[in-house]
């Protein structure tokens, strides 16, 4: 499992509740980073029973599912985990701009910390390199949400 990379405080998230919503896409890589993701949050106390996650078909219900997850779980922090990877046509575009602009939005309009970890590639390679291994970031991910639960 990677370790982060990111230099953070001592986190304590024992009183925290957090949301992980992860898209299916590309759901070997999404898995890995969910993987080291939820490994932070109990590197960070966060409680095993205090974990939230759910799944979403692609990254472009990502917004959705944490909006889900913030108004029914009352969630402290939810980390959005998906990976686009560029093709032939312009979806990787559309779906990059608009997943940015909807988790932007969420952190302004619900007042809740929502952390973006979607990887935006040209190819697998670039996934692979992100997700798996000591370069993971699914890890600093997790420490992001516990960090700004906690401001
Ligand atoms: C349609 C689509 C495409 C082409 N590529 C990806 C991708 O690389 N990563 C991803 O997470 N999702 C992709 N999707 C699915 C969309 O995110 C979404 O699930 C569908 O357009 C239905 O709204």
């Amino acid at each position: 499992m990677s370790k982060a990379k990111l230099k953070f405080d001592k986190l304590d998230g024992n009183k925290l509740k957090i949301g992980i919503v992860c898209a299916r896409w590309n759901a070997e890589f999404c898995e890995a980073l969910l993987a080291s993701c939820r490994q932070a949050l109990v590197d960070s106390q966060v409680r095993e029973e205090n974990i939230k996650i759910i799944r979403v078909p692609g990254s472009y219900e990502l917004v959705y599912g944490a909006a889900r997850l913030i108004k029914s779980e009352k969630v402290d922090a939810v980390v959005c985990i998906g990976t686009l990877i560029k093709g032939e046509t312009m979806h990787f575009e559309y779906i990059a701009e608009a997943v940015s602009y909807g988790i932007m939005k969420l952190n302004v309009e619900t007042g809740k910390p929502v952390i973006f970890g979607v990887l935006t590639c040209l190819n697998m390679e670039q996934v692979c390199a992100r997700s798996t291994g000591e370069n993971n970031h699914g890890y600093d991910w997790g420490r992001t949400a516990v960090e700004m639960a906690l401001l």
